[in-house]
């Protein structure tokens, strides 16, 4: 199964300060095995030009690499899409991308005018001076840019700890208030080890549950802090985070507790329900009555005249569980689903 987090992977980038001192090391480490007989004026020659193409080699090649290995803005999920643009802002990252990757022709022509030097100099001291006049100046192109890699460096760290999601597993996401039994759920469901991944804008975790319904792999995300809270409470930023779930929902399991155990009321937990399908219209949505067996009768029977058409179930014993699942993942489109997908797969491939 491909779990897909396209910032998990990139390689470590340099700082700009790390790209000179590594691609200095490499280019002083350079000694060649140039014959005796050769003169010493040649022999220093060799070993100068030698030198300075390290350097620029070195220097070439981890700024590329940055820039390569980042996955650009046109190929990602939507999800991921939505997630960068909140957390680092897309046209900076694209802007910062390009500063790093436009440096590379000067670099070329200044090792190109240098290294002609080296050649026509007739005497080592002026060969050693245009070397280092040349990393100087390639230095110097690398140190205007600090910026932009350090730009570059951050936006990997925050976003290689979003959650990897499996693009072509549906997924389902948990909402409902604190303590209605969201943990419980996807404990009681998940078969594979659960992941524990950042979400922007909460200080807790999400949870990533595995498991497999017929031939299907889902996914079921509890999402503690996020979907859990009124609206009005959230800033714009948070809001747009709370979003972008609606790219990785197939399908929503809003979760009641009409016992009010959980310590919100009944009238609470509709107000809820109301803010999150108006936050999410196009997303699929169960409604679940969790808890069933310490609700009161009264309770329980008032829940389910304004709620006609939600299940019910006992997280903590997994009772109704198995039904619930099997019709969430019923309510996913799962022919539009692997169309989107092969969509998106033949569009990385491209
Ligand atoms: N009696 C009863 N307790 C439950 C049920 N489901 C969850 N709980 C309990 O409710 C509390 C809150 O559950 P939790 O899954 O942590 O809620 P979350 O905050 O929505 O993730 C825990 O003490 C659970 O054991 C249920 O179906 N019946
Ligand atoms: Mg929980």
């Amino acid at each position: 199964m491909r779990r897909l987090n396209p910032f998990a992977n990139i390689p470590t980038i340099l700082t700009a300060e790390e790209i000179i001192k590594f691609a200095h090391n490499r280019s002083t480490k350079i000694s060649m095995k140039s014959s005796l007989r050769m003169k010493k004026i040649e022999r220093s020659r060799i070993r100068e030009v030698a030198r300075l193409q390290e350097f620029t080699k070195q220097v070439k090649t981890k700024l590329s690499e940055a820039v390569e290995q980042f996955p650009s803005v046109e190929r990602l999920h939507p999800f991921y899409v939505e997630l960068s643009e909140i957390l680092v802002g897309n046209d900076r990252l694209k802007q910062s991308l390009g500063a790093v990757y436009n440096c590379i022709p000067p670099i070329d022509d200044i090792t190109d005018k240098h290294l002609q030097a080296i050649k026509l100099a007739d005497d080592f001291r002026q060969m050693k001076k245009s070397r280092s006049a040349a990393k100087g100046r390639i230095s110097s192109i690398i140190r205007a840019t600090a910026d932009n890699l350090d730009f570059i460096i951050n936006a990997k760290n925050t976003l290689s700890k979003l959650p990897g999601i499996t693009p072509n597993s549906p997924t389902i996401v948990c909402a409902g208030f604190p303590n209605v039994g969201k943990s419980t759920l996807v404990k009681a469901v998940s078969t594979a080890e659960p992941e524990i991944a950042y979400y922007p804008f909460t200080t807790k975790s999400v949870i990533i549950g595995h498991l497999k319904v017929d031939n299907h792999n889902v996914q079921i995300v509890d999402t503690p802090g996020i979907l859990d809270r009124p609206m009005a409470k959230r800033n714009e930023i948070e809001r747009e985070a709370i979003a972008a779930l609606k790219y990785l929902a197939n399908v929503i399991i809003f979760m009641i507790d009409p016992s009010e155990t959980c310590g919100w009321t009944f009238d609470q937990q509709l107000n809820l329900l109301n803010e999150v399908q108006k936050m999410f219209p196009i997303n699929p949505l169960l409604i679940v009555l969790n808890k069933i067996d310490i609700t009161p009768v009264e309770k329980l029977e008032e829940a389910r005249k304004k709620l006609p058409k939600c299940h019910e179930i006992v997280a903590s014993e997994g009772i109704g569980v198995e039904k619930l699942i099997k019709k969430a993942v019923e309510e996913v489109d799962l022919t539009s689903l692997q169309e989107s997908i092969d969509e998106y797969l033949a569009s990385l491939s491209e």
